[in-house]
């Protein structure tokens, strides 16, 4: 009978195991959302302590929760969790809070420093049993501990003595998705816009609960959603109803909409003959528009503007400062509750003596001439997201404006989707940089999350890197990325290696002998990117325009600061811009024991070398060996560890299914013949300049300089002379 017992059981899980099974093959489609079927012993484990869930319906939110812990859990353990109103056994789930539980009222738990949407998991007894209370001082604190309920069992930790407390670091969590209204994305090597705004408000894609769903399992909660150069038609009636129906179906996941604005729009579409942000005519159609945007979306988010930069419009068309531009968007979403994200990506018409100076330059006189709902959004560097820059000197430099971080998860400079380069590392490095703003530990993570200067109002954004494509992000691991910025945005001190292992599990697998060889390739893929792209604080060496693929030698942009030569500066006697005092002083823009370091040739991090220093072909670096002989020996490292990913690759297969094997292993074969032309033409082109033979023991460039110059792209994904 017992051997009948266990019989039937293994049908029962084997059966639901089907059913929980995708009808489709492995596409990317669920990202880390998978929910499959656990192992035997797992299941055995969680099972009994997921005897029923305990969850209210009384709000949206609370049906999503509800919702979510029954797809998860049925998916993980293969057999739907019966619902109940009250706890009637050992290993009930109860998820919600003091107002929609009675029980979790009175279990009286400490939830005060939690935060709006903090989240507390804890085994406890209750009504007699032993249950697992997942709860928040609101809605959505609950629905982010549901998922990180879930994402225990996905990375099989335990879970029978739960005490777990976590709150968000930062206010604002936002993707910003640099798509136009015509379907078009900026920087998308994801296909197309997810949003269909031409058959919006009507029609609502399922995929768009999807996005939210993946949105706040990360704890993302805001999203702009179009891009910052776009046109005025965004804030038209017609369009503000399409964003109002997507604001509805975000709404339920804590998801707030924003939108990019043209500074321009009062003339656009207002008919307005200015947009001077002291004109009290302007400001009216503003607030105007503010009270129509909040009739349709009373939770709108608020602006986001680029302004006077690369082309676009703003305050200082009419001689006003970015400060009255920004305030006079604020006041006018300040009695909704709206706030104003405003870039500080700013390239002036005429560049100085060296671009990257340019934000601070402008933005640092402005430093407390910003009202209380604006928040200045700064890239992580001070050129261009590239594969290595050092962090952006404008943090740490404003103490009185809330600083909001700007990373791009888009991977325009890094490989676009087909190089599985993860950027888990790159963004960690930033956020632990040092600004030494008030002494040692003035990290640029507690300037974003508040805690250096003691701002409330705070932000990280992520250039969103999701389209049409059926895997959402174009490639399996690009999902990573959006998925590490999640988490980061949540909690700046997260490590990215913790953040890639749990990727993998949810994504992949847990098996360690998958998990331990990819975690570690995901965590060399940026150096090995940094090493065959730009090495030893070289960059913006990519093709003009497009950015795809290597041309150090291009100079066929408009603008001076466009150009690779621009940046490197190499010629007969050596390579690299000189920002130290001695040239364009860039390095006094860091606070002062920064700038003394960085000044200084002999203490520059070598991995910031030529973005500080011209210097010449033979200086000597640590290694005893010469600058160039060291250009050349790390190109030559970065293909070669692309080689390792692959063998690494090579080895995993049989242990996931074969759609997604197959896929990464195509792009990593396109990766390192990418990876072989960068270091061959960099070389090739540097070779040119300096003079000098190639060291012993490396090999020639396959091609000679002018085949690679010959080489161009009309068709690259993402650009276009739109
Ligand atoms: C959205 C760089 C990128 C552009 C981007 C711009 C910006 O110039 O190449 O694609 O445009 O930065 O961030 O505004």
């Amino acid at each position: 009978m017992k051997n009948r017992m266990c019989w039937l059981a293994t049908l029962l899980v084997f059966a639901a195991a089907l059913c929980a099974a995708p009808a489709h093959a492995e596409d990317g489609y669920d990202l880390w959302l998978r929910y499959r079927l656990l192992a035997p012993a797992q299941v055995q484990h969680y099972r009994p302590h997921a005897a029923e869930l305990v969850a209210g319906d009384a709000t949206p939110t609370q049906t999503v929760t509800r919702d979510e812990l029954q797809r998860g859990l049925s998916g993980l353990l293969g057999s739907a969790i019966p619902l109940a109103s009250t706890v009637t056994h050992d290993g009930a789930i109860v998820v919600g809070t003091p107002a929609s539980s009675s029980l979790i009222a009175g279990l009286k738990l400490d939830l005060q420093d939690l935060g709006d949407d903090g989240y507390l998991i804890r085994s406890v007894v209750a009504n007699g049993h032993a249950i697992t209370v997942i709860a928040g001082r609101n809605d959505i604190g609950a629905l982010y501990g549901a998922f990180q309920f879930l994402r225990l069992l996905q990375t099989t930790q335990p879970i029978d003595r739960l005490d777990l407390r976590d709150a968000p670091h930062i206010k604002l969590r936002v993707l910003d998705h640099w798509d136009y209204l015509n379907g078009q994305v900026e920087r998308g090597y994801a296909g197309a816009s997810i949003w269909d705004w031409w058959k919006l408000p009507d029609w609502r894609a399922p995929r768009y609960t999807d996005y939210a769903r993946a949105n706040a399992s990360i704890g993302i909660n805001g999203t702009v959603l179009n891009h910052v150069s776009s046109g005025a038609t965004i804030l038209t009636h017609d369009y503000l109803q399409k964003a109002a129906a997507l604001a509805g179906v975000f709404r339920a996941y804590g998801i707030r909409v924003y939108l990019s604005v043209r500074f321009s729009a009062p003339i656009e579409i207002g008919g307005l003959k200015t947009a001077d942000p002291l004109n009290p005519q302007v400001q009216a159609w503003w607030h105007a528009k503010a009270d129509e945007i909040y009739a349709l979306i009373p939770d709108f988010g608020g602006f986001l503007v680029k302004a006077d930069s690369e082309g676009q419009p703003g305050p200082k068309d009419y001689g006003r400062t970015h400060a009255d531009g920004a305030n006079m968007l604020a006041d006018a979403l300040a009695a909704h509750g709206g706030v104003v994200m405003w870039r500080s990506f700013v390239y002036a018409d005429k560049p100085d003596d060296d671009r990257a100076k340019q934000a601070y330059q402008e933005f640092k006189p402005l430093d407390g001439r910003f009202h209380a709902n604006v928040l200045l959004q700064s890239k992580n560097g001070p050129v261009d997201f590239q594969p290595r820059e050092p962090f952006h000197p404008l943090f740490g430099a404003m103490p009185h404006t809330p600083l909001m971080m700007e990373f791009e998860i888009t991977k325009e400079y890094l490989g676009f989707a087909t190089h599985p380069v993860y950027l888990g590392p790159l963004y960690e490095e930033v956020l632990a940089a040092d600004t030494l703003a008030h002494g040692k530990g003035s990290t640029v993570a507690k300037v974003i999350d508040g805690s250096l200067d003691h701002h409330a109002l705070t932000g990280m954004a992520g250039d969103a890197n999701i389209g049409t494509d059926r895997n959402w992000s174009g490639s399996d691991f690009n999902q990573a990325n959006w998925y590490v910025f999640g988490r980061l945005a949540w909690n700046p001190t997260l490590s990215s290696r913790d953040i890639a292992e749990e990727w993998v599990r949810m994504t992949f697998s847990n098996n360690p002998a998958f998990v331990k060889p990819v975690v570690a390739m995901m965590m060399g893929s940026r150096e090995a990117a940094v090493d065959y792209m730009t090495p030893l604080g070289l960059l913006h060496l990519m093709g003009p325009g497009h950015h795809y693929g290597p041309a150090p030698w291009d100079a066929s942009e408009a603008e001076a600061d466009w150009r690779p030569v621009y940046y490197h500066r190499a010629d007969r006697q050596g390579i690299g811009f000189d920002r130290s005092r001695s040239g364009s002083d860039a390095v006094d823009q860091y606070a002062p024991s920064l700038a003394a370091q960085f000044n200084d040739v002999q203490q520059t991090p070598e991995q910031f070398l030529l973005y500080f220093h011209h210097l010449p072909w033979n200086y000597r670096m640590r290694s005893g060996r010469t600058l160039w002989y060291e250009l050349v020996a790390h190109y030559t490292q970065g293909v070669e560890d692309v080689q390792q990913m692959r063998d690494t690759w090579q080895h995993l297969d049989g242990y996931i299914d074969a759609e997604r094997y197959r896929q990464v292993a195509a792009f990593l074969t396109i990766q390192q013949r990418e990876a072989q032309w960068w270091r061959d033409a960099c070389i090739a082109y540097f070779q040119s300049v300096s003079g000098l033979p190639l060291p012993p023991g490396f090999a020639p460039p396959q091609h000679p300089l002018a085949y690679y110059q010959s080489l161009s792209f009309p068709y690259v994904p993402g650009f276009s002379s739109w």
